[in-house]
């Protein structure tokens, strides 16, 4: 039996969540089973317009996108979330709002160093003049995880490694 359950990578802003997220979606997809993506970054200019990055909005932000999660099971959608998701705690209220049941928490985990040297939308290198402020891993707080269901790691594997042992683990934990 095919058990839905959500699926919300975190990690630092170029640890490579939206590519495995997009990826995920299309590998469920070709297997028939309804996937959306809610990426962070996007739903900031929909659901989520208005809130910034403090520690207050941030809760906010994946507070919401959490309750969105929920309505997509209950649809018998998989929901796919990349968001960055810094604060333990947030992920943990993640967890009792979506039910650890129903919810695959994975950490995209890759330094600030490399995530900087890939800068896919040349953002480190506005924080580096300054242009924005209270970025998460440079002049804002990311914690550490002990409550992951697992972690890929991006720096030690190529994104097609890190794809198919996402998708490894996934297969064994929905059972498709
Ligand atoms: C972190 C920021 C910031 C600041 C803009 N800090 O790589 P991206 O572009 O697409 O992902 C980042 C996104 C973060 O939104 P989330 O909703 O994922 O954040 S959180 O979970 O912390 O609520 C980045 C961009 O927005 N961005 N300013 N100051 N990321």
């Amino acid at each position: 039996m095919i058990k839905n359950k959500a699926i919300w990578l975190f990690g630092l802003s170029g640890a490579g969540k939206t590519t495995l997220a997009k990826q995920v979606s299309q590998t469920y997809e070709k297997a028939n089973i309804k996937t959306i993506l809610l990426d962070g970054d996007i739903l900031r200019n929909g659901i989520n317009k208005g809130l910034g990055f403090c520690k207050e909005d941030r809760s906010e932000n994946v507070r919401r996108i959490a309750e969105v999660c929920k309505l997509m099971l209950q649809v018998g959608t998989v929901p796919i979330v990349s968001a960055i998701t810094p604060y333990e705690s947030d992920r943990l209220k993640i967890m009792k709002v979506i039910g650890e049941e129903n919810l695959v928490l994975v950490h995209v985990k890759c330094p600030i160093d490399t995530c900087e040297s890939r800068d896919p939308k040349g953002l480190y290198a506005l924080v580096r003049k300054g242009e924005i402020k209270n970025f998460t891993g440079i002049s804002d707080t990311y914690e550490n995880t002990k409550i992951a269901s697992l972690t890929i790691n991006t720096e030690e594997d190529s994104i097609d490694t890190s794809i198919n042992k996402l998708l490894e683990s996934l297969s064994i934990k929905i059972e498709i």
